[in-house]
């Protein structure tokens, strides 16, 4: 696999990717216990290092599709916070006029275009804009999120085998965290081993570790690139691991399926702080630079809520409308 070299804005432009998402489901944390917040979110706290190292790969006119856990890929692929978080609130004035809720986020001006709670369901969807663009002619990638549990559906392998046969613009991102809702991968496939599914599908298939988001990054500019110069797909696995319950803010060790031990050496291994550190080390930025970074990302944020809460909720007579 070739090399890319990380420059410092490129270090930079990553970091405020990191926190622009940890911060925005943070704030999710803070805020759902006061109950405005209707819809159900499920959180990416620590798997952060995949959205923010595949996007960094990735220019505005690529596409992304996402999943029930779609804020963290929104967020890296440059979203605004406002619509977002309005859309969180239920108000009009968000990314789905406030009927999509959590699990629904979009960006098309930065080209997120969408996310499905079916699982898999939006695999076939970045398949058809591959195609797209394959047949426009643009040089541009798209690109599947999805998580482990996808692998299991039927639409993760007609979308494998389809790209490959086409050799389609298109990169498959496995967040695998190991976890479909409470079932561990071990009790649900023969082997867990899913960037080894790739070849039988006749595309290349690469594991990454999620927390070393250069690592990630790395492998998604390689796929990126063997894309728009027309060599077909790739499938990259990137092992992570879900901090918070399946669906909510909370933790969910007592519900015995991992030990509380499990989660906090977990945590120790979060992504953010090892990309501050190495950044640290080479000199891409400086502490202080990284902590103007932060509080200009919390003002930012601080002002979405308060638009979000002050925002109406859709009229009645539109309750039918765009649905
Ligand atoms: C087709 C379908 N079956 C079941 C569900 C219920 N469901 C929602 S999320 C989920 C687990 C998904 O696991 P994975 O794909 O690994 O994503 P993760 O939640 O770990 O990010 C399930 C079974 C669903 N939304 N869609
Ligand atoms: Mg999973």
């Amino acid at each position: 696999m070739q090399t890319y070299t990380v420059t410092s804005q490129l270090a930079l432009e990553i970091y405020k990717s990191l926190v622009r998402c940890r911060k925005f489901e943070e704030k999710i944390v803070e805020l759902y216990p006061e109950q405005q917040i209707k819809c159900p979110t499920h959180l990416s706290l620590g798997q952060e290092g995949v959205a923010a190292g595949v996007c960094a790969a990735l220019t505005n006119g690529d596409k992304i599709f996402s999943t029930h856990r779609c804020h963290s890929h929104t967020v890296a692929k440059g979203a605004n916070f406002k619509p977002l978080m309005a859309e969180l609130y239920g108000k009009v004035t968000g990314c789905c006029r406030g009927k999509g809720g959590s699990m629904h986020f979009l960006a098309p001006e930065v080209g997120a275009m969408g996310a499905s709670a079916i699982v898999a369901g939006s695999i076939p969807l970045a398949v058809g804009a591959a195609l797209a663009a394959q047949m426009k002619g643009e040089k541009t990638v798209s690109v599947a999120f999805f998580g482990d549990g996808a692998v299991e559906q039927g639409p993760f392998h007609e979308s494998l085998n389809f790209s490959a046969l086409k050799k389609l613009p298109i990169l498959f991102i496995c967040e695998n965290n190991g976890l479909a809702t409470c079932t561990p991968i071990s009790k649900r496939q023969a082997h867990g081993n899913i960037s080894k599914r790739a070849e039988g599908y006749g595309l290349p298939g690469i594991k990454v570790d999620g927390n070393n988001v250069i690592e990630v990054w790395n492998a998604a500019s390689g796929a990126a690139q063997r894309a728009k110069n027309g060599e077909g797909p790739t499938l990259i696995e990137a092992l992570c691991y879900r901090w918070k319950e399946h669906v909510g803010p909370n933790y969910d060790h007592h519900l015995g399926f991992r030990t509380k031990e499990e989660v906090e050496t977990n945590i120790k291994k979060c992504p953010i702080q090892r990309f501050l550190d190495t950044a640290l080390e080479k000199n891409w930025f400086t502490l202080e630079t990284a902590k103007k970074i932060e509080d200009a990302i919390q003002n930012e944020l601080n002002a979405a809520v308060v638009f979000a809460k002050e925002s109406p909720f859709p009229k009645e007579e539109e309750i039918f409308a765009g649905v």
